[in-house]
């Protein structure tokens, strides 16, 4: 076993660099499926799936809930000085990083640096941390994928943040935003995140939804602006969800923000990081907001995590389940991959989860669950009759009078005509048993 870590001490004793050891080990601290190196297609399938782990989940939550108290007691947590905790919480984080071997991390403002009303106070303690940040991405090779800024913890997010019917509180929002889009570009991050988590209502009766909305918009233009003039080339990024917490929030679902970046001509600069757990909450399958979003040219990246189908809420989940992999590998693939963006585990271990151990376990599956959904997305596109089945199903617009229609060339009452002289449709199956019994099959492979 090899001893990687990197600060004084050493937060995760007993566990090495987790190792490939294939389908047929019982080690639960190896990987079955995930083989960074292994070529799928024309990539490798860390090229493919970009990992990424959420220091907020991983590093921070200790499995608090509204009932009562965290069940984790963390060892980077036990300095009273609130910088010698976030310095000691980075020097773990990076150790995870490195011994899970994901080459990619995100994080929110307060989450890497103590957060404080004192503006000064709070840009030099971020200041402080990215530069410790940095040093560490050059010690380990470790990249960022993304950074956001928390604009929704703080009592004074309470009405919403860009959307805050106070103009004060908009204009404080500006002061992370700013901050975090400088760590962001200081720590060379590949895309920046806005997930408006209290950018909704809690009860229309008090709401200018309509002026809300517009000040989102403004907002999310100054920060672009101010972003691109400290030469941050990468992708802005919206992460929709219905509600929780607020009840309903603006950045509802795919459709609604794709709508709303073209609405305010947004969509040059800004895509989407659709979480699943948050396409579940919408009403959507994970799948189904992808597909919105690629189909809108504008799925950037993803938040791997899942809900449960019994609860309502955003349970966060580490992914486990096969048949959502496949589903969303099939989506990303078809794209041609997510760009400059990937797959972020916004996901916790449960509150009975207490082991250090825990975290590790809850990545390693989440990897081979992604590592099996790519692999099946891509037999099933390049060596199953998928693809060709869904093309067979529109034949009938590739040429003739089909086609004609597609082109924009008939009209209502051309389509009369064709229809007149033909004879009743002949009944096509959908065939979604065969659909389905044909992902199951690749899936057992
Ligand atoms: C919460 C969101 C959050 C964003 C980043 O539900 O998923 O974690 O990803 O602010
Ligand atoms: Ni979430
Ligand atoms: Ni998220």
């Amino acid at each position: 076993m090899s001893n990687v870590f990197i600060g004084a001490k050493e937060y995760f004793p007993g566990i090495g660099k987790i190792p490939f050891e294939g389908r047929d080990s019982d080690n639960p601290l190896a990987f079955k499926i995930y083989d960074a190196n292994k070529r799928i297609g024309d990539k490798t399938m860390a090229e493919h799936l970009r990992f990424a782990v959420a220091y907020w989940h991983s590093f921070c939550g200790n499995g608090a809930d509204p009932f009562g108290p965290g069940t984790r007691a963390y060892p980077w947590d036990v300095a009273s000085d609130p910088l010698a905790r976030a310095e000691a919480r980075a020097d773990a984080a990076f150790e995870f990083f490195t011994k899970l071997g994901v080459p990619y991390y995100c994080f929110h403002d307060v989450d890497l640096a103590p957060d404080a009303e004192d503006i000064g106070e709070y840009e030099r303690n971020l200041k402080h941390m990215v530069a410790i940040a940095r040093q560490r991405q050059a010690d380990t090779g470790l990249k960022l994928l993304w950074g956001t800024a928390n604009l929704f913890s703080h009592p004074r997010y309470m009405n919403g943040a860009a959307t805050n019917p106070d103009f004060n509180v908009v204009a404080r929002a500006a002061v992370q935003v700013k901050a975090a889009l400088e760590a962001t570009v200081e720590l060379g991050g590949e895309n920046y995140v806005f997930w408006g988590g209290r950018e909704g209502y809690a009860a229309l009766v008090n709401t200018q939804m309509k002026r809300e909305q517009d000040h989102l918009a403004r907002f999310l233009a100054i920060a672009r602006d101010y972003g691109r003039s400290l030469g941050f080339s990468g992708t802005f990024l919206i992460e929709p969800k219905p509600m929780e917490p607020m009840k309903h929030q603006y950045d509802f679902d795919s459709a609604t923000v794709v709508g709303f970046l073209r609405q305010h001509g947004l969509e040059q600069d800004f895509k989407l990081n659709i979480e699943a757990n948050h396409a579940t909450l919408s009403g959507h399958s994970f799948d189904h907001d992808l597909q919105v979003a690629a189909d809108a040219g504008l799925l950037g990246s993803i938040d791997a995590n899942r809900g449960n189908p019994q609860n309502g809420w955003d349970t966060d989940q580490f992914p486990s389940d096969l048949y959502d992999t496949v589903g969303a590998m099939l989506v990303v693939l078809r794209q041609g991959g997510l760009g400059s963006g990937g797959l972020n585990f916004d996901a916790k271990v449960r509150r009975e989860s207490s082991d250090a151990q825990d975290l590790f376990l809850a990545h390693i599956g989440g990897m081979d669950a992604f590592a099996r959904g790519l692999e099946v997305a891509h037999a099933l596109i390049e060596q199953s009759p998928l693809e060709q089945w869904r093309t067979q199903r529109y034949a009938s617009f590739d040429s003739g009078a089909g086609a004609q229609f597609e082109r924009g060339a008939s009209s209502l009452a051309d389509l009369y005509a064709y229809a007149a002289k033909a004879s009743e449709p002949e009944q096509r199956s959908g065939r979604q048993e065969a659909y389905e019994n044909l992902i199951n099959q690749y899936l057992l492979r």
